[in-house]
Order: structure tokens, then sequence, then C-alpha cells
């Protein structure tokens, strides 16, 4: 099981972390790589045209600005592309989340939410599970998990809005 991280800087590192560690949790093992569209378009090319071969199933691609980055990973491969819009520029991450979603039709990228991480890498679980059975489980177990912490979260508040 493998999926491959893709930004375009390290700046944007600390938005993905938690796809990292989502990932790992779930024994995905996860290869991490910065590379730029527009900056070192060669690296991408090569990135992308050998993820298949190097054992890589999706690939999450972040990048902030004009971000261009998902849509040519996945002209250079079938692997499914997960998109994230990274918050880098004056503009909030508008400008990221419509070069992203606004893919013209024949070249898909899953657009998640701005700085979406974490549904990102669920989102790769839920591919990757569709081959994985164990991977059904755990998803289930995490969504019982959140349960009990959305309850949790509940009381908490009850308590609070009582004075205790
Ligand atoms: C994008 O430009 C990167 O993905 C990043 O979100 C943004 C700023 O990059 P740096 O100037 O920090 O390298 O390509």
């Amino acid at each position: 099981m493998k999926v491959a991280i893709i930004m375009g800087s390290n700046s944007d590192w600390p938005v993905l972390e938690v796809a990292e560690k989502t990932l790992v949790n779930f024994g995905v093992e996860v290869e991490v790589v910065v590379a730029s569209a527009h900056r070192t378009p060669d690296l991408v090319h090569e990135f992308a045209a050998g993820a298949r071969d190097r054992g890589v199933e999706v690939i999450i691609a972040a990048a902030g600005a004009a971000a261009h980055l998902g849509g040519v990973i996945a002209a250079y491969t079938t692997v499914p592309v997960i998109g994230i819009p990274i918050n880098a520029t004056v503009l909030n991450g508008m400008d990221a989340l419509l070069s992203f979603v606004q893919m013209p039709s024949g070249i898909p990228v899953a657009t998640m939410a701005i700085n979406g991480a974490k549904n990102a890498a669920l989102f790769a679980v839920q591919i990757l599970s569709t081959k994985y059975p164990e991977l059904v489980e755990k998803l289930a177990a995490d969504r019982v998990k959140m349960q009990a912490e959305v309850k949790a979260k509940g009381e908490k508040l009850a308590a609070l809005r009582q004075g205790k």
C-alpha cells in the first residue's frame, strides 16, 4: 500500500503533515516529494511518469497560488490524483482551489477543500480499501472513534453550560 504526497514547496508541509500522519496510522507507506510544476517541470514529469512503476497507488498533490501541479501530474499518469489547494497567497487559497477544481474534461483531479489534508489522506485510504480489505475495517474503526470523540465534545459543552 503506497501513497505519494507531492507539494510545490516545503512551505506547504505544515499543512500536509497531518496527511502523512493519517496515512501512516492506517499502515500505508508514504513517499514525500517537493517538486514544482513551473520551477522544476522535469522533476515533476519524472515523478509522475514513474509513479506506477514505483508502486504508488494514489498521489496526493498540494500547491498554492495558480496551482497547476495536480493537473500536470495527472496528465503524466493514470494513477488517481487527489488535489489539495493550499492557502498561500492574498487570495486565501481561492486561486489554488479554482486551479485544482476546474480541470478541463479528460484529466481529473479529485479536489479536496482548501488545506484539506486530512480528508485527502482519508480519501486515499478509501481508494486503497477497494483493493486491501484490512483498510475497510480500519476505516470503520476510525469512524467509531470519531463518533465517540464528538459525543465527548457534546458532553463537555453540556457540562460547561451547566457550570460544572
Ligand atoms: C506554490 O507556491 C507552492 O506550492 C507554495 O504553496 C507557494 C509558495 O512557494 P514558496 O515561495 O514558499 O516556495 O508553488
